[in-house]
């Protein structure tokens, strides 16, 4: 290679332009096919965005385009078709492609876009954008010519992030989902309920968010003496999304093809809902919405006992499913204090009543009523990797997060299956250091290791490894108190994973993909992102 390294750089000093051609595109994920030409297509005052089929449906990932452009350049694109240089987006039939995929040729008169659905138009033009700058610039915005062909390894490609332990504004969880989008990722796992706080807006359900979503104690160790990313930004203890603000949201994300999975976690990790509604436990006792992590205990759990729980929950996945359009709920199911059940008359008499033999049969009842109800609603579930344990819900998709091995045998029974093991893709975890890092919650997870992650074990079948949808990387934030270390924490493992979903098994490159970071480092630094620096070729 040192050969033909030498060979390139003698031709490109006497032929410039095939120095041109050879240099690479650089885009994050690798897409599966991408060749340079030669020469540029200059955006200008003269351009418009002209949709030649399927106008209706691309008119808003247009005016996406559009305001990007405009951004950076101050330039307005009209979306019409106008004599002059083009940016022709068209939904063809293109069978290659499948359901995200893209083609994209750019050439010095026109850029095309062609795909078989708007998502695919979405990735086209994202590929599109990180040829530019980041941010407004004077200097003339030149796409490389070039030709693509790209289409996902994976239809689950996914980022959560958890809002309950802090409390992240609508502008910051916009931010992140247009970080996603920007490295076609395409779903968005909202925690939006946990322990310390009830973040969604339940118009039956009023104290919700006059009580549970407003941390009382702030002093709870260690959970809130961790340091802040940039000094002067406050932690956010309390606050949640009004209806209105999450349908603002979810058309946010859907410009750019990122659908919203929104958690409504139970039967554990509620003692905010408890707070609330304390007659929503096994033991009825008034508490506050707790800010740590102890959700081991009675109190911090809906009683299964309890009709009025599940006419509850109800109620309030009648008013999710209204919110959010995607076919899943995620309906939580981990780290519940099953033993507790076992001191809860109403619990027995539950298990008595239904002939369950256990605990764990009666959290899967409990699941499975859940599953029942959302079906009746064109819903799906997907649950952690608990849901296994006692009976998994028929037609329930499983979240893998204690290693792979829920996943596996979710997979093994015929359930689709998203991995998300804590090692290597949880990014409360260090991704360096740990000296110099901010404090993270427990080992290393480093962009390498992230980088290397293959989402589909040794240990399936072709036919059982069909069942993974994909994968999904994890942010919980019981450490992470401000949105600028919500970016430090993912910035930049969250290209390793989008690399990994997206990118032929094949291409995977970690030197390539090192290079290919630079650029993207350098719009971090004009957009004023934080992120990490640390010494990503020196594995830990
Ligand atoms: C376990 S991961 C949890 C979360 C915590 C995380 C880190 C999972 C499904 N449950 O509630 O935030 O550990 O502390």
């Amino acid at each position: 290679t040192t050969m033909i390294k030498k060979l390139t750089l003698l031709l490109a000093f006497f032929f410039p332009f095939l120095a041109l051609a050879q240099q690479p595109v650089s885009i994050i994920p690798q897409p599966v096919s991408v060749q340079r030409s030669e020469g540029h297509f200059t955006i200008d005052g003269h351009t418009s965005i002209h949709l030649v089929n399927g106008k209706k449906e691309l008119k808003p990932a247009a005016e996406f385009l559009a305001a990007r452009v405009k951004e950076i350049s101050g330039y307005d694109l009209p979306i019409k078709n106008r004599k002059g240089k083009a940016i022709k987006l068209s939904i063809e039939s293109i069978n290659s492609l499948g359901e995200e995929g893209y083609q994209l040729q750019v050439t010095p008169s026109e850029i095309s876009i062609k795909a078989n659905s708007k998502a695919g138009i979405i990735y086209g033009m994202q590929s599109v954008l990180q040829t530019l700058p980041a941010v407004r610039t004077n200097a003339a915005l030149q796409v490389p010519a070039m030709t693509i062909t790209d289409y996902p390894r994976f239809t689950w490609r996914g980022m959560h992030l958890d809002v309950s332990r802090h409390f992240f504004s609508p502008e910051a969880v916009k931010q992140y989902i247009d970080l996603m989008a920007t490295y076609k990722l395409n779903r968005f796992h909202w925690h939006l309920i946990d322990d310390p706080g009830w973040r969604i807006e339940i118009k039956k359900y009023p104290k919700l968010t006059d009580v549970a979503a407003w941390r009382v104690d702030h002093t709870d160790k260690p959970w809130d003496t961790r340091p802040q990313a940039k000094p002067g930004e406050e932690p956010t203890y309390g606050g949640y999304y009004t209806q209105e603000q999450l349908k603002d949201i979810v058309a946010y994300a859907a410009q750019r093809n990122v659908t919203i999975v929104p958690e409504i976690e139970m039967p554990g990790h509620v003692a905010s809902a408890i707070a609330a509604y304390p007659h929503l436990s096994c033991s009825g006792k008034e508490q506050l919405p707790l800010t740590g992590g102890d959700y081991t205990n009675m109190s911090s759990n809906y009683c299964p006992g309890n009709e009025e729980v599940f006419t509850f929950l109800e109620d309030v996945l009648d008013e999710v499913v209204a919110l959010f359009p995607g076919q899943y709920v995620h309906i939580g199911g981990d780290e519940v204090d099953k033993a507790g059940w076992k001191k809860c008359p109403k619990c027995q008499q539950r298990m008595a009543d239904e002939g369950l033999k256990d605990e764990e049969e009666l959290q899967s009842y409990f699941i499975k009523r859940m599953e029942n109800y959302l079906l009746t609603k064109n819903r799906r579930i997907i649950g952690w990797d608990e849901i296994l344990e006692g009976g998994l819900a028929p037609q329930a998709t499983v979240m893998s997060w204690r290693g792979e091995s829920g996943g596996i045998e979710a997979a093994k029974m015929g359930h689709d299956v998203i991995m998300t093991p804590g090692s290597p893709v949880y990014f409360d975890h260090y991704q360096a250091g740990p000296e110099g890092e901010p404090l993270a919650n427990g080992g290393f997870n480093t962009l390498k290791k992230v980088y290397d992650y293959e989402p589909i074990p040794k240990e399936l079948t072709e036919a059982e490894a069909k069942h993974v949808l994909g994968a999904q990387a994890n942010l919980w934030t019981e450490f992470i108190t401000t949105a600028s270390y919500v970016e430090y924490m993912v910035l930049p493992r969250m290209l390793a994973l989008a690399e990994v979903v997206w990118s032929p098994k094949e291409s995977r490159d970690w030197v390539s993909f090192n290079q290919r970071l630079q650029p993207q480092f350098r719009a971090f630094d004009q957009k004023g992102l934080n992120y990490s620096k640390g010494n990503f070729t020196v594995d830990i």
